[in-house]
Protein backbone atom coordinates (compact mmCIF):
# COMPACT_ATOMS: atom_id res chain seq x y z
CA UNK A 1 0.00 0.00 0.00
CA UNK A 2 0.89 3.46 -0.37
CA UNK A 3 2.00 4.64 3.37
CA UNK A 4 0.17 7.68 2.55
CA UNK A 5 -0.28 9.78 5.85
CA UNK A 6 -3.30 11.48 6.98
CA UNK A 7 -4.22 14.25 4.96
CA UNK A 8 -1.60 13.90 2.32
CA UNK A 9 -0.33 12.13 -0.92
CA UNK A 10 1.33 9.36 -1.91
CA UNK A 11 3.69 11.47 -3.96
CA UNK A 12 5.89 13.60 -1.33
CA UNK A 13 6.29 16.26 -4.31
CA UNK A 14 2.35 16.47 -4.27
CA UNK A 15 1.78 17.41 -1.08
CA UNK A 16 -0.13 20.89 -0.91
CA UNK A 17 -1.28 20.38 -3.65
CA UNK A 18 -3.38 17.47 -3.23
CA UNK A 19 -5.94 17.52 0.02
CA UNK A 20 -7.18 13.86 0.62
CA UNK A 21 -10.96 14.32 2.35
CA UNK A 22 -10.27 12.69 6.05
CA UNK A 23 -12.25 9.67 5.76
CA UNK A 24 -10.46 8.78 2.19
CA UNK A 25 -6.69 9.30 3.73
CA UNK A 26 -7.78 6.99 6.94
CA UNK A 27 -8.66 4.48 4.38
CA UNK A 28 -5.59 4.45 2.69
CA UNK A 29 -3.33 4.39 5.57
CA UNK A 30 -4.99 1.60 7.08
CA UNK A 31 -5.15 -0.14 3.48
CA UNK A 32 -8.71 0.05 3.70
CA UNK A 33 -10.93 -0.04 -0.15
CA UNK A 34 -11.30 3.17 -2.02
CA UNK A 35 -13.02 3.91 -5.25
CA UNK A 36 -12.06 6.82 -7.29
CA UNK A 37 -14.64 8.63 -9.21
CA UNK A 38 -14.40 11.09 -11.83
CA UNK A 39 -16.32 14.26 -12.09
CA UNK A 40 -16.30 15.27 -15.90
CA UNK A 41 -19.47 12.68 -15.52
CA UNK A 42 -21.05 15.75 -13.06
CA UNK A 43 -20.23 18.80 -14.99
CA UNK A 44 -20.00 18.05 -18.56
CA UNK A 45 -21.60 14.54 -19.16
CA UNK A 46 -25.43 15.09 -17.52
CA UNK A 47 -27.46 18.20 -16.86
CA UNK A 48 -28.79 19.32 -13.60
CA UNK A 49 -30.09 17.59 -11.52
CA UNK A 50 -29.68 14.52 -12.51
CA UNK A 51 -25.90 14.84 -12.81
CA UNK A 52 -26.04 15.23 -8.78
CA UNK A 53 -28.37 13.01 -8.09
CA UNK A 54 -25.65 10.46 -10.00
CA UNK A 55 -22.82 12.23 -8.46
CA UNK A 56 -24.74 11.21 -4.55
CA UNK A 57 -25.85 7.65 -5.78
CA UNK A 58 -22.44 6.63 -6.97
CA UNK A 59 -21.19 6.98 -3.70
CA UNK A 60 -23.73 5.46 -1.94
CA UNK A 61 -23.21 2.40 -4.33
CA UNK A 62 -19.15 2.48 -3.21
CA UNK A 63 -20.33 2.59 0.16
CA UNK A 64 -22.64 -0.18 -0.20
CA UNK A 65 -19.95 -2.70 -1.59
CA UNK A 66 -17.73 -1.66 1.50
CA UNK A 67 -15.72 1.15 -0.30
CA UNK A 68 -15.16 4.92 0.96
CA UNK A 69 -15.66 6.66 -2.16
CA UNK A 70 -13.27 9.46 -3.36
CA UNK A 71 -15.08 11.90 -6.15
CA UNK A 72 -11.98 13.46 -7.33
CA UNK A 73 -11.89 17.82 -8.94
CA UNK A 74 -9.69 20.60 -8.63
CA UNK A 75 -10.91 23.40 -6.52
CA UNK A 76 -9.22 26.58 -5.23
CA UNK A 77 -5.66 25.61 -6.71
CA UNK A 78 -5.89 22.01 -5.15
CA UNK A 79 -6.86 18.43 -6.49
CA UNK A 80 -9.19 17.55 -3.88
CA UNK A 81 -10.00 13.37 -3.74
CA UNK A 82 -13.31 12.55 -1.89
CA UNK A 83 -15.75 15.65 -1.80
CA UNK A 84 -18.02 16.41 1.26
CA UNK A 85 -21.92 16.56 -0.20
CA UNK A 86 -21.92 20.62 -0.44
CA UNK A 87 -18.53 20.55 -2.78
CA UNK A 88 -20.39 17.96 -4.50
CA UNK A 89 -23.72 20.37 -5.14
CA UNK A 90 -21.33 23.41 -5.96
CA UNK A 91 -19.79 21.57 -8.29
CA UNK A 92 -22.51 20.20 -9.94
CA UNK A 93 -24.34 23.76 -10.35
CA UNK A 94 -21.21 25.84 -10.63
CA UNK A 95 -21.05 27.25 -14.46
CA UNK A 96 -17.46 27.34 -16.10
CA UNK A 97 -15.97 24.31 -14.46
CA UNK A 98 -13.30 23.36 -16.70
CA UNK A 99 -12.85 19.73 -18.44
CA UNK A 100 -9.24 18.02 -16.91
CA UNK A 101 -7.28 16.23 -18.62
CA UNK A 102 -3.58 15.75 -18.95
CA UNK A 103 -2.63 18.36 -20.85
CA UNK A 104 -4.80 20.86 -18.45
CA UNK A 105 -4.70 19.77 -14.74
CA UNK A 106 -1.78 21.31 -13.48
CA UNK A 107 -3.54 25.02 -15.32
CA UNK A 108 -6.66 24.74 -13.03
CA UNK A 109 -4.13 23.91 -10.23
CA UNK A 110 -1.87 27.01 -11.18
CA UNK A 111 -4.43 29.11 -12.10
CA UNK A 112 -7.22 28.65 -9.13
CA UNK A 113 -9.45 27.27 -11.83
CA UNK A 114 -12.55 25.15 -10.83
CA UNK A 115 -12.23 21.61 -13.25
CA UNK A 116 -13.22 18.55 -13.39
CA UNK A 117 -11.23 16.03 -14.27
CA UNK A 118 -12.16 13.09 -17.03
CA UNK A 119 -11.02 9.68 -17.33
CA UNK A 120 -7.56 10.70 -17.83
CA UNK A 121 -7.22 13.46 -15.16
CA UNK A 122 -8.62 11.17 -12.56
CA UNK A 123 -6.57 8.40 -13.45
CA UNK A 124 -3.21 10.64 -12.41
CA UNK A 125 -4.84 12.20 -9.44
CA UNK A 126 -6.07 8.51 -8.05
CA UNK A 127 -2.69 7.48 -8.67
CA UNK A 128 -0.68 10.22 -6.61
CA UNK A 129 -3.47 9.49 -3.90
CA UNK A 130 -2.80 6.28 -3.75
CA UNK A 131 -5.55 5.08 -5.07
CA UNK A 132 -5.81 1.77 -7.77
CA UNK A 133 -9.38 1.31 -8.93
CA UNK A 134 -11.55 3.87 -10.46
CA UNK A 135 -15.24 3.55 -11.57
CA UNK A 136 -16.80 5.37 -14.42
CA UNK A 137 -19.40 5.44 -17.00
CA UNK A 138 -17.42 4.71 -20.24
CA UNK A 139 -14.30 5.98 -21.29
CA UNK A 140 -12.93 7.98 -24.01
CA UNK A 141 -11.76 7.27 -27.21
CA UNK A 142 -10.85 7.05 -30.91
CA UNK A 143 -13.45 9.15 -32.72
CA UNK A 144 -15.09 8.26 -35.87
CA UNK A 145 -13.27 10.54 -38.49
CA UNK A 146 -10.01 10.15 -36.41
CA UNK A 147 -8.17 9.72 -39.22
CA UNK A 148 -8.74 12.95 -40.16
CA UNK A 149 -9.53 14.85 -37.38
CA UNK A 150 -6.43 13.44 -35.06
CA UNK A 151 -9.51 13.08 -32.49
CA UNK A 152 -8.46 10.53 -30.01
CA UNK A 153 -9.14 10.74 -26.16
CA UNK A 154 -5.99 11.33 -23.74
CA UNK A 155 -7.74 8.68 -21.44
CA UNK A 156 -6.32 5.99 -24.00
CA UNK A 157 -2.39 7.19 -23.25
CA UNK A 158 -3.12 7.81 -19.61
CA UNK A 159 -4.73 4.15 -19.55
CA UNK A 160 -1.09 3.12 -20.86
CA UNK A 161 0.66 5.11 -18.07
CA UNK A 162 -1.11 5.42 -14.49
CA UNK A 163 -1.44 1.98 -12.56
CA UNK A 164 -5.22 2.05 -11.92
CA UNK A 165 -7.66 0.06 -12.43
CA UNK A 166 -10.46 1.72 -14.21
CA UNK A 167 -14.01 0.14 -14.70
CA UNK A 168 -16.16 1.31 -17.56
CA UNK A 169 -19.37 -0.03 -19.67
CA UNK A 170 -16.77 -0.35 -22.65
CA UNK A 171 -16.95 2.91 -24.54
CA UNK A 172 -19.35 4.90 -26.33
CA UNK A 173 -20.95 3.92 -29.54
CA UNK A 174 -20.46 7.34 -30.36
CA UNK A 175 -16.67 6.23 -31.11
CA UNK A 176 -15.23 4.25 -33.58
CA UNK A 177 -15.09 1.19 -31.39
CA UNK A 178 -12.83 -0.66 -33.28
CA UNK A 179 -10.16 2.00 -33.92
CA UNK A 180 -10.45 2.40 -30.29
CA UNK A 181 -10.01 -1.34 -29.45
CA UNK A 182 -6.42 -1.21 -31.47
CA UNK A 183 -5.07 1.75 -30.11
CA UNK A 184 -5.46 0.45 -26.53
CA UNK A 185 -3.70 -2.67 -27.86
CA UNK A 186 -0.92 -0.88 -29.42
CA UNK A 187 -0.57 0.87 -26.24
CA UNK A 188 -0.67 -2.55 -23.93
CA UNK A 189 -3.64 -1.74 -22.07
CA UNK A 190 -5.36 -5.01 -20.85
CA UNK A 191 -8.86 -4.73 -21.77
CA UNK A 192 -11.08 -7.26 -19.86
CA UNK A 193 -14.39 -7.87 -20.67
CA UNK A 194 -15.80 -8.83 -17.18
CA UNK A 195 -18.37 -12.37 -17.74
CA UNK A 196 -18.64 -11.30 -21.32
CA UNK A 197 -16.94 -12.14 -24.58
CA UNK A 198 -17.50 -9.40 -26.11
CA UNK A 199 -16.40 -5.28 -25.75
CA UNK A 200 -19.72 -3.46 -24.66
CA UNK A 201 -20.80 -0.53 -26.22
CA UNK A 202 -21.62 1.56 -22.75
CA UNK A 203 -25.71 1.75 -23.32
CA UNK A 204 -25.27 -1.69 -25.45
CA UNK A 205 -23.99 -4.70 -24.46
CA UNK A 206 -23.27 -5.50 -27.98
CA UNK A 207 -20.52 -3.86 -30.47
CA UNK A 208 -19.89 -6.89 -32.57
CA UNK A 209 -16.87 -6.73 -31.08
CA UNK A 210 -14.60 -9.29 -29.09
CA UNK A 211 -12.76 -8.24 -25.64
CA UNK A 212 -9.76 -8.99 -25.88
CA UNK A 213 -9.81 -10.65 -22.59
CA UNK A 214 -12.02 -12.33 -20.09
CA UNK A 215 -12.11 -12.96 -16.68
CA UNK A 216 -15.54 -13.61 -15.07
CA UNK A 217 -14.49 -12.98 -10.71
CA UNK A 218 -13.00 -10.12 -9.07
CA UNK A 219 -10.89 -12.29 -7.37
CA UNK A 220 -9.71 -13.32 -11.13
CA UNK A 221 -9.24 -9.31 -11.74
CA UNK A 222 -7.23 -8.96 -8.82
CA UNK A 223 -4.90 -11.58 -9.79
CA UNK A 224 -3.78 -9.82 -12.85
CA UNK A 225 -3.24 -6.40 -11.13
CA UNK A 226 -0.95 -7.87 -9.07
CA UNK A 227 0.84 -10.22 -11.74
CA UNK A 228 0.81 -6.98 -13.56
CA UNK A 229 2.46 -5.04 -10.75
CA UNK A 230 4.97 -8.16 -9.99
CA UNK A 231 6.21 -7.79 -13.60
CA UNK A 232 6.89 -4.22 -13.64
CA UNK A 233 4.66 -3.60 -16.46
CA UNK A 234 3.35 -0.39 -15.58
CA UNK A 235 0.10 1.42 -16.27
CA UNK A 236 -3.10 0.74 -16.14
CA UNK A 237 -5.81 -1.42 -17.32
CA UNK A 238 -9.28 -1.73 -18.52
CA UNK A 239 -12.21 -3.54 -17.10
CA UNK A 240 -15.47 -3.60 -19.43
CA UNK A 241 -18.42 -4.21 -17.62
CA UNK A 242 -21.46 -4.51 -19.18
CA UNK A 243 -24.99 -3.71 -18.28
CA UNK A 244 -27.62 -6.31 -17.14
CA UNK A 245 -29.68 -7.28 -20.27
CA UNK A 246 -32.73 -6.42 -18.87
CA UNK A 247 -31.53 -2.84 -18.43
CA UNK A 248 -29.85 -1.75 -21.63
CA UNK A 249 -30.78 -0.05 -25.23
CA UNK A 250 -30.14 -2.58 -27.80
CA UNK A 251 -27.47 -1.01 -30.62
CA UNK A 252 -30.10 -1.16 -33.27
CA UNK A 253 -32.08 1.32 -31.10
CA UNK A 254 -29.58 3.75 -30.82
CA UNK A 255 -27.89 4.23 -34.62
CA UNK A 256 -30.26 6.58 -35.59
CA UNK A 257 -29.58 9.25 -32.87
CA UNK A 258 -26.02 8.83 -32.89
CA UNK A 259 -25.32 9.12 -36.30
CA UNK A 260 -27.85 12.59 -36.13
CA UNK A 261 -25.98 13.64 -33.36
CA UNK A 262 -22.68 13.16 -35.39
CA UNK A 263 -24.02 14.79 -38.56
CA UNK A 264 -24.92 17.66 -36.20
CA UNK A 265 -21.77 18.17 -35.18
CA UNK A 266 -20.39 18.47 -38.00
CA UNK A 267 -22.70 20.86 -39.30
CA UNK A 268 -22.28 22.94 -36.15
CA UNK A 269 -18.21 22.62 -36.32
CA UNK A 270 -17.95 21.26 -32.78
CA UNK A 271 -14.41 20.55 -32.31
CA UNK A 272 -11.70 19.39 -29.61
CA UNK A 273 -13.12 19.36 -25.74
CA UNK A 274 -16.82 19.93 -26.61
CA UNK A 275 -17.40 17.07 -29.23
CA UNK A 276 -18.04 14.20 -26.12
CA UNK A 277 -20.25 16.31 -23.82
CA UNK A 278 -22.10 17.83 -27.56
CA UNK A 279 -22.72 13.92 -28.67
CA UNK A 280 -24.02 13.11 -24.93
CA UNK A 281 -26.38 16.15 -24.91
CA UNK A 282 -27.52 15.36 -28.26
CA UNK A 283 -28.24 11.38 -27.86
CA UNK A 284 -30.09 12.13 -24.58
CA UNK A 285 -32.31 14.77 -26.09
CA UNK A 286 -33.21 12.29 -29.34
CA UNK A 287 -33.56 9.38 -27.40
CA UNK A 288 -35.85 11.61 -25.22
CA UNK A 289 -34.09 11.05 -22.03
CA UNK A 290 -33.91 7.62 -21.77
CA UNK A 291 -30.12 7.15 -22.32
CA UNK A 292 -29.49 9.17 -19.67
CA UNK A 293 -31.14 7.01 -17.72
CA UNK A 294 -29.45 4.32 -18.60
CA UNK A 295 -25.95 6.09 -18.28
CA UNK A 296 -26.80 6.58 -14.46
CA UNK A 297 -27.87 2.71 -14.32
CA UNK A 298 -24.51 2.26 -16.28
CA UNK A 299 -22.08 4.03 -13.54
CA UNK A 300 -24.06 2.69 -10.70
CA UNK A 301 -23.53 -1.17 -12.08
CA UNK A 302 -19.58 -0.16 -12.80
CA UNK A 303 -19.14 1.50 -9.08
CA UNK A 304 -20.54 -1.85 -7.59
CA UNK A 305 -18.09 -3.86 -9.46
CA UNK A 306 -15.43 -1.42 -8.70
CA UNK A 307 -16.17 -1.66 -4.84
CA UNK A 308 -15.98 -5.38 -4.74
CA UNK A 309 -12.99 -5.16 -6.86
CA UNK A 310 -11.43 -2.73 -4.49
CA UNK A 311 -12.41 -5.25 -1.66
CA UNK A 312 -11.05 -8.20 -2.86
CA UNK A 313 -7.72 -6.26 -4.06
CA UNK A 314 -7.02 -4.57 -0.25
CA UNK A 315 -7.54 -7.66 1.49
CA UNK A 316 -5.25 -9.37 -1.16
CA UNK A 317 -2.51 -6.60 -0.75
CA UNK A 318 -2.75 -7.47 3.23
CA UNK A 319 -2.51 -10.95 3.02
N1 LIG B 1 -18.43 9.05 -21.03
C1 LIG B 1 -19.61 9.38 -20.45
N2 LIG B 1 -19.78 10.57 -19.91
C2 LIG B 1 -18.77 11.47 -19.87
C3 LIG B 1 -17.50 11.10 -20.42
C4 LIG B 1 -17.37 9.89 -21.01
O1 LIG B 1 -20.54 8.59 -20.41
O2 LIG B 1 -18.96 12.54 -19.33
C5 LIG B 1 -16.33 12.01 -20.23
C6 LIG B 1 -15.28 11.27 -19.38
O3 LIG B 1 -14.82 12.16 -18.39
C7 LIG B 1 -14.19 10.96 -20.38
C8 LIG B 1 -14.29 12.17 -21.28
O4 LIG B 1 -12.91 10.83 -19.78
O5 LIG B 1 -15.69 12.34 -21.44
C9 LIG B 1 -13.60 11.98 -22.58
O6 LIG B 1 -13.56 13.22 -23.23
P1 LIG B 1 -12.67 13.40 -24.55
O7 LIG B 1 -13.35 12.54 -25.58
O8 LIG B 1 -12.75 14.87 -24.84
O9 LIG B 1 -11.29 12.94 -24.21
MN1 LIG C 1 -10.97 14.75 -28.15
Amino acid sequence: MSGAGRGQAADPRARGLVELAPEVSAALASGRPVVALESTIVTHGMPHPENLATAREVEQVVRAGGAVPATIAVLDGRIRVGLDDATLERLATAREVMKLSRADLAFAVATGRAGATTVAATMICAALAGIHVFATGGIGGVHRGAETSFDVSADLDELARSPVVVVSAGAKAILDLPKTLEALETRGVPVVGFGTDEFPAFWSRASGLRAPLRLDAPEEVARLVLAREALGLGGGMLVANPLPADQEIPAAELSGPIEAALAEAAVERVGAKDVTPFLLRRVVAATAGRSLAVNRAIIRNNAALAARLAVVLSAARRS
